[in-house]
């Protein structure tokens, strides 16, 4: 694993103006839309963002283009892994990285509209929420339509993993999964590929903490543009809702009381860095 740029950002302590977001972007073979990923993400309407690109061993030219034009941003950082290990572990990098007082997945295929970043703070920065996730089922913004037995699959996925953790969520499986930087750090990740989301799940389930959901919209690709999750990802997930959220909802927190005074505070020092 390298970090191109620059090394001192690896030690947050030296950062006094730690931004209000990290955003963590996994990407494997997305030449085709990685630059304007980048550009979207940094257009979104959040004043003190960084990216923290992970490229998890690509061999399409997509780190290549990670040496130049919109990458080159300073508000970008870009870590290499040398070869494929999956999302998960691209995740675990990424997080391992960001410096922002919330954290949020962003995929590289632009399937996930960094317009919606505003909304899926909201509850954080009001100090509501310690993790929001971007719902495509909970009646958002617009929406590709495509796959009708892919959407049957994900919401069948959410009911097992919901069934587990006992949280009623609407899309376990989304890439919008926002946090509270700390929380993260609580939270021992092992799964290397896409069972990465249902062990989230399980383990956010497992703090006790308050998880909100939003509606997002959802601009799906099809497999002749790239699309790459397939059957043996829905058996994996199924294997892994069951792995981490058994353990999980046997030794579940209660929800943690919070003090509105608090949440308050760090509110009112976020708000004004989000328009
Ligand atoms: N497929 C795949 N994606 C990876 C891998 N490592 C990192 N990623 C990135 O993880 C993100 C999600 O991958 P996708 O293949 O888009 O998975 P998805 O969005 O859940 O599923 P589809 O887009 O529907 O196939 C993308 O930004 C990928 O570039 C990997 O090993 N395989
Ligand atoms: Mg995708």
């Amino acid at each position: 694993m390298l970090a191109i740029r620059p090394a001192s950002w690896h030690e947050p302590e030296t950062m006094p103006d730690r931004p209000t977001l990290s955003v963590v972007m996994p990407a494997y073979n997305e030449r085709a839309t990685i630059h304007s990923a980048l550009r979207r993400v940094l257009d979104a309407p959040v004043d003190s963002i960084e990216i923290v690109v992970v490229d998890d061993g690509s061999t399409d030219g997509t780190r290549e283009l990670l040496t130049r034009g919109v990458a080159l941003d300073p508000r970008v950082r870009v870590i290499l892994h040398d070869k494929n290990r999956g999302k998960g572990a691209a995740l675990r990098t990424g997080f391992h990285e960001a410096r922002g007082r919330f954290v949020v997945v962003q995929d590289a295929d632009l399937e996930y509209d960094p317009s919606d970043f505003a909304q899926l703070l909201e509850p954080l920065i009001e100090g509501r929420a310690d993790v929001v996730y971007g719902s495509r089922f909970a009646g958002g913004g617009a929406h590709r339509v495509l796959y009708y037995w892919h959407s049957v699959a994900n919401q069948w996925l959410t009911t097992v993993s919901n069934m587990v953790t006992d949280l009623n969520l609407t899309d376990m499986e989304t890439c919008y999964k926002a946090f509270r930087r700390e929380l993260l750090d609580e939270i021992h990740l092992e799964e290397d590929r896409f069972g990465i989301e249902p062990e989230i799940t399980a383990k956010v389930a497992q703090l006790g903490v308050r998880v909100y959901e939003v509606p997002i919209s959802y601009h799906g690709r099809t497999y002749a543009e790239g699309k790459k999750i397939g059957l043996k990802d829905a058996f994996r997930a199924i294997y892994c809702i069951v792995r981490y959220g058994v353990p999980a909802r046997a030794a579940r927190r209660p929800v943690p009381w919070r003090p509105d005074d608090a949440s308050a505070a760090s509110a009112e020092d976020s708000r004004a860095d989000v328009s």
